[in-house]
């Protein structure tokens, strides 16, 4: 944001988080042929969003009495994800899915640290706040962050593969005594540089997905987290909540944890058959 007050972000994928509860039993009546035809049927549509360059889907089964199946959209624009929602509305499997929740949300990478400095160039360029010239220079200094390799790869990374899944809303803290909006841009920098180190000491064991969702949904944030333990979402979750912006500040919403499995496996997933592994489509991508 130009505003001093206030973080950048880098914003790139739109996302949709569908949740459904299915209806097993009713599932298993259906004769073999009209299963059959109705998984193609599903596979042909969600093929199509996961080649394209524009769109990717995710599929996962769900533990816990909250979903069975989560579907996560990502979409390169906002009328995309209404495309894809409306996709999954056409398919005839989904009078075997009720929509339990959704939440719908923008992949976003937060600049405190670089913002910081894109505001202390600014001004040492002599520029006033809310002046054409310091939005015109910050939005030039905000591309090149674009352009950082660091950056660029994980803005439109596609959904991560790994077997796992953790899927929670949260908030910061907004309360009379306690309210992360009110603490200086100097506090609020330093706090998240904490939460940072600690998320670096699980480099490798978890991908991290943060998006945002002022505006769009119920909670200021979407935090997904993708491993191949499920163990490693409790460790980290955990280790978090001593770090002063979760121990704080942080307020959560309901949690979501389960397998991501392809889609070449959703009819394994359909006929209740255990899914061995997930058939992996594309290389693992690091945090
Ligand atoms: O990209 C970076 O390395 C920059 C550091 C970083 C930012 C800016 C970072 C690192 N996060 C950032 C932003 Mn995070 N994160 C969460 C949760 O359960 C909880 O207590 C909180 C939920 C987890 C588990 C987690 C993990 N992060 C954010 C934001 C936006 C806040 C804002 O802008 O004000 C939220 C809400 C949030 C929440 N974070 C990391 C992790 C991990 C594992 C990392 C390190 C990633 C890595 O380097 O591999």
């Amino acid at each position: 944001m130009r505003h001093p007050n206030v973080p950048e972000s880098l914003d790139s994928w739109w996302i949709l988080h569908q949740m459904f509860a299915f209806d097993r039993l009713t599932w298993d009546q259906l004769p073999q042929t009209q299963r059959t035809e109705l998984i193609r049927e599903a596979q042909t549509a969600l093929e199509a969003l996961k080649t394209s360059d524009d769109t990717d889907v995710g599929l996962a089964q769900m533990v816990g009495h909250r979903a069975d199946l989560m579907i996560t959209h990502y979409s390169k624009n906002y009328d995309g994800l209404a495309h894809a929602q409306t996709v999954i509305d056409k398919l005839r499997l989904t009078e075997y899915l009720a929509s339990s929740t959704s939440y719908v949300s923008i992949l976003e990478l937060g600049l405190y640290d670089a913002t910081a400095k894109i505001h202390a160039a600014l001004s040492e360029q002599n520029l006033k706040p809310n002046t054409q010239e310091w939005n015109q220079g910050f939005d030039d200094l905000l591309k090149e962050q674009e352009k950082i390799p660091h950056h660029a790869g994980r803005l439109w990374a596609k959904i991560p593969q790994r077997r796992y899944v953790c899927f929670y809303p949260m908030d910061k803290k907004r309360g009379e005594d306690v309210n992360w909006f009110m603490l200086s841009y100097e506090e609020r920098s330093k706090l998240m540089l904490e939460h940072g180190k600690i998320g670096r000491t699980f480099h490798g064991l978890v991908t991290q997905v943060i998006s945002g969702s002022i505006g769009y949904d119920n909670y200021e944030w979407g935090v997904d987290l993708y491993a191949d333990d499920p163990l490693v979402f409790k460790k980290l979750i955990y280790e978090m909540r001593f770090d002063e912006a979760s121990a704080k500040y942080g307020h959560f919403g309901e949690f979501y944890s389960g397998m991501q499995f392809s889609l070449d496996q959703l009819e394994t997933y359909l006929d209740g058959h255990q899914i061995p592994a997930l058939n992996v489509l594309q290389p693992a991508l690091k945090a």
